[in-house]
């Protein structure tokens, strides 16, 4: 039988705002089949976004949402995530959103190994904006802020998060939604910062602009920058250029939940103590 995505959207909202042949509604299936997968009570599942075309998924599922500021999502979702450690917060940014005005709160939400799910919808550009540099925007593209070509290093999303503290951190494309699906169930179901780098096709103001044709050319030039990660592991470094391994890319369950951590300020503040460390790791 197939899937009913009609029980998860809000279907007075569709049609979406997105271009025609946009991944983002790919991910937004394979969000929905995650949550569904898990068995979880949409009652239960609070998804933050913050603005963006990205931004505008929380619009679309028939959860609580909240579509905050710009670069803000994490700091919003740490508060609700605080305030109802039960519940399942899922945030979801953009690559400008959630590297730029707000790779500092990214930096944090990882460093805390708070339990958030944290999809960026790493679409190598501001899509909405109209195609100013993002940090992910490979060298030698043209964006609106660098009309002669991007001289700008990008930023390799997964590891920032390790590096900051991310204790589930995995990548995947728009193009294998099955494996996505997969990944955010595992991920979802991690105690701690869940990172997920997400490739998207945005062949309207990436794509098109850089003559790269329609979204099936924008589809495969993100097809031939991923790589399994057990293939990736056993290239040399020079085959290693420009490429970016997929699947999950670091996991760790011996770190402390931060909401866990939490709990034992509120103990100690009840019993007028303080906090006692030695099981927080
Ligand atoms: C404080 C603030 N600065 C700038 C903007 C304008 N703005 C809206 S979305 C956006 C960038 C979107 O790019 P990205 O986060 O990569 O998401 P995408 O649209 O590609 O999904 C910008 C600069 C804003 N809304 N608020």
């Amino acid at each position: 039988m197939a899937f009913d995505y009609d029980k998860y959207l809000r279907t007075d909202k569709m049609p979406t705002l997105w271009c025609w042949g946009c991944g983002d509604g790919i991910i937004l299936k394979a969000l929905i089949r995650a949550i569904a997968e898990l068995g979880w009570d949409m009652d239960d599942v609070c998804i933050v976004s913050g603005i963006g075309c990205s931004g505008r998924l929380s619009s679309y599922v028939d959860c609580n949402t909240v579509h905050t500021t710009h670069g803000r999502a994490i700091a919003y979702a740490t508060g609700i995530k605080l305030a109802n450690p039960d519940k399942h917060v899922i945030v979801v940014t953009g690559d400008g959103d959630g590297l730029a005005i707000g790779g500092n709160h990214t930096i944090h939400g990882a460093r805390r190994n708070i339990d958030l799910n944290h999809i960026l919808i790493n679409n190598f550009i501001y899509g909405l904006t109209n195609s100013q540099t993002s940090p992910t925007t490979p060298r030698g593209m043209w964006t609106a802020t660098a009309q002669l070509g991007n001289i700008d290093p990008s930023f390799d999303a997964a590891k920032l998060a390790i590096a900051a503290g991310a204790t589930f951190v995995a990548r995947q494309s728009v193009i294998n939604p099955d494996r996505m699906v997969k990944l955010f169930t595992q991920g979802f179901s991690h105690d701690g910062y869940s990172f997920f780098d997400i490739f998207s096709n945005c062949h309207i103001n990436l794509g098109r602009k850089n003559k790269m044709g329609q979204a099936v050319e924008t589809l495969k030039w993100i097809e031939n920058k991923i790589v399994n990660k057990a293939k990736f592991d056993n290239m040399s470094d020079e085959e290693k250029v420009g490429k970016f391994p997929i699947g999950i890319l670091y996991e760790d369950n011996s770190k402390i939940e931060y909401t866990k951590a939490y709990d034992k300020v509120i103990e100690a503040a009840k019993n007028g103590s303080i906090v006692d460390f030695k099981d927080i790791k």
